[in-house]
């Protein structure tokens, strides 16, 4: 099979105007993304089992991990809602549930990243650092 050396400079070239494309984007990109209000008003009832949007959307919840510590230590969600820990410390962390009912709570051992965890049953969820047992947090799951 013949191989076919890649070239290097046409690559090179076609990275840098991606780039320039990018940051052109990135720089003219002034559309509001952001989640327009819906009306809340509405001149008609609406039926019966439609709920109201934002109410059944699973919500997303951080928690940051900076300074030895977990902010917010104590957070409270609903079944199904998934909590991400930002780790941006300059120590690495882990999040270790405490007891049975926290057994799936595990994370690596991680110096700088996200993590994430969706809680489907409801309860009492506490937590810790295993490499800080002082850092303790509670995930109340509604
Ligand atoms: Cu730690």
């Amino acid at each position: 099979m013949p191989m076919v050396k890649p070239r290097a400079r046409s690559t090179q070239v076609v990275i840098g105007c991606t780039l320039a494309a990018a940051l052109l984007v990135a720089g003219c990109g002034g559309s509001d993304s952001g989640s327009a209000a819906t009306t809340t008003k509405r001149p008609h009832p609406t039926t019966t089992t439609s709920q109201p949007a934002g109410d059944t959307k699973p919500a997303a919840i951080t928690v940051e991990v900076n300074n030895m510590k977990f902010a917010p230590a104590d957070v409270t969600v609903k079944a199904g809602d998934t909590v991400t820990w930002h780790f941006a410390d300059k120590a690495p962390h882990t999040v270790q549930g405490i007891g049975d009912k926290a057994m799936g709570l595990n994370s690596p051992i991680i110096d700088k990243g996200d993590w994430s965890y969706t809680f489907t049953v409801a309860g009492t969820y506490r937590y810790l650092c295993s490499l800080h047992p002082e850092m303790r947090g509670t995930i109340t799951v509604q």
